[in-house]
């Protein structure tokens, strides 16, 4: 039985019907069961989509920032009123237990579009340098190409700084979990923003995804997901010379200093993980333990795994819900193989747990004695699987830390002041979270190396969307 049946796109302030009728099923992770079909939209419906943007772009990049700041706090206020739907939205086509649904995802998407607001007010669109003032305008109409991992989230970051910044949009979202952004799409409707401003395409990463890559009349795109298709966005921008943001994947290390509770650690990294079936870009998925406490962490890592529960994700005590698909299923069981082979494991190991065998789930999984040339220690697993590998001295433990292709965060536990210090200032990445802080959406996310190019949240994700203007002349 569909659940959703949702085939119009939203262009130019309605909700209308694709030029073609082919559909995308919409799977529920948690049973394999369809919960809805999408419109499997066409490069016509993308063409109706960019030039009802480039229409709006000369009236709202002329907007004030109080005009704007009114606009995103009534977003958030019809994001608000949404709460029930857009948890249980999450919870279903991505498979993200309800509590996390809405303690988590549903809280990020609504602190983008509050925070938004927030930094318009102090945010300078002019400065002055002797004679010239620099103004910062509206890049234009941007193309926003999301992934499944954190539905409301991905969207309204994105979606809150291009309106902050004045520009018009056009966002293709995961065809995996595309029905978060369809009520996102009908909060923005109820906000009345201004006709053209948000436009909301459903398809493929083939079609729409490429689209808007190639589309002489998108001026800039943002773009979130996987490193391969990161680069092909990067070359199919090229002949329209436009900007590209990219926020991609890593393999983020934690370095476990000897100062720390062991216990503590291990949930610290437990929770980071198995946090959304380990389906999260900045997991830390390498942790650096010295020779001398490996034994005691591995130990406390047997003992604490138990409590995060992997179950159905409707019920409230569920931590881990199932994959988002049997592709990302298959690819996680194969990266347990190889681990199966080349290191030894903890706890966890390939096929369901017990009683799970419907839906996408899988065993959380820990490796030790991993080195960190071998695949499980390099790539993207994108799962719930953490490899445990050991160092000497901190030295030795940063080289490693530095020794991947990614850079988007890296983690530090421990007490030593001077140590973390030491750390923080040597892992080159985005971010340092130290002993498990929590984020602050004013702060900046993105990645160093193949992580990525681009800065997302607060201010900074503001900037993205603004191009730089030299009037000389025209301060006194
Ligand atoms: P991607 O393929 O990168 O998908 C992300 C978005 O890009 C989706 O909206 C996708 O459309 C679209 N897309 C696909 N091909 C495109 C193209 N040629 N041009 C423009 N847009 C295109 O991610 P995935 O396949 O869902 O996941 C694969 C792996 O990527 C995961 O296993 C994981 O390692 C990584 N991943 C990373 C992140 C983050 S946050 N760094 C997020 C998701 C996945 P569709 O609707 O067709 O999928």
């Amino acid at each position: 039985m569909c659940m959703f049946n949702k085939l119009k796109h939203f262009i130019n302030g309605e909700w209308v019907d694709s030029s073609d009728s082919k559909v995308i099923d919409v799977i529920n992770p948690a049973n394999e069961e369809i919960i809805g079909q999408i419109s499997d939209g066409t490069v016509e419906d993308l063409n109706y989509a960019v030039q009802s943007a480039k229409q709006a772009f000369s009236s709202f990049s002329k907007t004030t920032k109080k005009q704007r700041i009114r606009l995103l706090n009534r977003i958030a206020n019809e994001y608000e009123k949404r709460k029930e739907d857009i948890v249980k939205t999450i919870t279903l086509e991505l498979g993200s237990p309800i509590t996390k649904s809405e303690e988590r995802h549903y809280t990020m998407g609504l602190s983008h579009f509050r925070q938004a607001a927030k930094e318009l007010e102090s945010f300078q669109f002019t400065e002055e340098h002797d004679s010239t003032l620099i103004h910062k305008e509206a890049i234009g109409v941007s193309g926003l190409i999301t992934p499944w991992n954190f539905p409301a989230n991905q969207v309204a970051t994105k979606l809150a700084a291009a309106i902050a910044a004045g520009c018009t949009t056009v966002l293709k979202p995961a065809q995996l979990t595309p029905f978060t952004a369809i009520i996102i799409a009908e909060v923005l409707e109820a906000a009345n923003l201004p006709k053209g401003v948000f436009n909301l395409v459903n398809g493929s990463g083939k079609v729409i995804g490429e689209g808007i890559s190639s589309h002489p009349d998108i001026e800039f795109v943002s773009f979130t997901g996987s490193g391969p298709v990161g680069k092909k966005i990067t070359k199919n921008a090229a002949d329209s010379v436009k900007r590209v943001s990219l926020e991609l994947g890593g393999k983020s290390p934690l370095i476990v200093l000897d100062d720390y509770d062991m216990k503590k650690a291990a949930n610290i990294v437990l929770s980071n993980v198995l946090f959304n079936t380990g389906q999260g870009c900045a997991a830390a998925t390498r942790v650096l333990v010295s020779q001398n406490k490996h034994d005691e962490f591995v130990k406390s890592i047997k003992e604490e795994v138990p409590k995060y529960s992997v179950n159905d994700p409707q019920l409230h005590n569920t931590f881990i819900g199932p994959l988002v698909s049997e592709k990302q299923y298959n690819q996680v069981q194969e990266y347990i193989e190889k681990g199966l082979k080349n290191a030894t494991v903890v706890v966890g190991g390939t096929g369901k747990p017990e009683g799970l065998e419907k839906g996408y789930y899988v065993r959380p999984t820990v490796f030790t004695n991993v080195q960190n040339n071998m695949a499980i220690a390099q790539e993207e697993i994108f799962g719930p699987v953490i490899s445990i590998l050991t160092y000497e001295n901190l030295n030795e433990a940063i080289e490693i830390a530095n020794d991947t292709i990614y850079g988007l965060a890296g983690y530090v536990i421990g007490k030593d002041k001077e140590k973390i210090e030491k750390i923080s200032s040597s892992i080159r990445a985005g971010r340092i979270v130290i002993n498990g802080t929590p984020a602050d959406y004013s702060t900046p996310f993105g990645g160093y190396k193949q992580s990525g190019n681009g800065r997302e949240w607060g201010k900074y994700g503001i900037e993205e969307f603004l191009e730089i203007k030299a009037v000389i002349g025209e301060a006194k």
